[in-house]
């Protein structure tokens, strides 16, 4: 039997849910797409036009039927100074009664940074700091918090520009690992205090085979973008796209910067070329919210926001969901 998924917001296009509960409520954090104004499709994502964040709601215990808040325009790009263009995936942390928004941006010369945006409330408006975070690059962050400690997990390939930096330092020449080489890892960084910045260098996170090997590139389960992190009976799962081969995929790890050991396909491929998602506990059960392109028509830079159950086997494995409805 096929999973049982909504739509949350069938009026518009939203992608990429970043989601929280905060005082016993659901957060979603997504991408907004909009029709580009000159048509390119390309592998570098310039088909993508998002240019301003909303911020949605679930009133109500059960995420398939609760009513959707949409709390409108949150941040646009006009009100970022150092922007350039594509506001692509965000997230949301809490600190201390204050919400951060992190979201990834080009900045004038077209390179992705990483920028943060403050608010006294989860749903927002967030106010950007005048600049992004020093020594950031590519796209999707996504943040677990543990004891205090805030962890940011970012990184994507091809159009997010990973490729372009080895051990945080920009390449002359961009390099894609190919075949038996070991996959492009993402990265993990723990945030500063302030939570303004990080507090260290950023690390690869490793993805290893049952045998303790790295994932290698050919690998069709690799990493590719869309990080993020949930715990679950103690072990961290590490959750990613695999961009080009079009899966959700998980890693099972013994603490926050891994390595993790690959476990399996959480869901398969969606209508679109994009998939992307975010894992939580809510009211008992866990959720995956995710996108898909199937309102639009296929148009992967038009994306619906989703919703459905996910379930655990008795040994902590992930059963798969498919993505295609029919
Ligand atoms: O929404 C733009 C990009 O597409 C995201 O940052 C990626 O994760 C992919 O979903």
């Amino acid at each position: 039997m096929k999973t049982p998924k909504r739509y949350l917001v069938p009026a518009d296009f939203m992608a990429d849910p970043s989601v929280h509960v905060w005082d016993g409520k659901i957060y979603i954090y997504p991408s907004h797409d909009w029709e580009p104004e000159d048509f390119v499709e390309n592998d570098n994502g310039d088909h993508f036009n998002m240019k301003d964040y909303h911020v949605f709601s679930l009133n109500g215990d059960d995420p398939m039927t609760a009513e959707v808040i949409d709390h409108g325009k949150v941040l646009d790009v006009a009100d970022i100074p150092w922007a350039g263009r594509q506001l692509w995936d965000c997230e949301v942390a809490r600190k201390d009664g204050k919400y951060y928004m992190y979201f990834p941006l080009k900045d004038r010369n077209d390179i992705f940074r990483l920028g943060v945006a403050i608010s006294d409330k989860p749903e927002g408006p967030f106010i950007p700091q005048p600049d992004p975070i020093k020594g950031s690059y590519s796209i999707d962050p996504a943040i677990y918090e543990e004891d205090g400690k805030y962890y940011m997990y970012f990184g994507g390939l091809w159009g997010g520009q990973l490729q372009r930096y080895k051990d945080n330092k920009a390449l002359e020449n961009a390099y894609l690992p190919e075949g038996k080489e070991d996959a492009l890892p993402g990265r993990v960084v723990r945030l500063s205090e302030d939570m303004l910045g990080f507090a260290e260098d950023p690390r690869p996170v490793m993805i290893l085979d049952e045998e303790g090997k790295p994932l290698t590139a050919d690998n069709p389960y690799r990493f590719f973008e869309a990080s993020w992190m949930h715990k679950y009976n103690g072990k961290y799962y590490l959750s990613y796209s695999t961009g080009d081969t079009h899966y959700l995929c998980y890693a099972i790890g013994d603490n926050p910067y891994g390595p993790f050991t690959y476990k399996g396909v959480i869901m398969t491929p969606v209508v679109g070329w994009t998939t992307h998602h975010s894992i939580v506990e809510f009211s008992g059960k866990w959720w995956l919210f995710h996108h898909d392109s199937v309102p639009s028509g296929g148009k992967t830079w038009l994306r619906s926001l989703k919703v459905c159950e996910l379930k655990y086997n008795e040994d902590g494995t992930i059963q798969p969901i498919e993505g295609l409805d029919e």
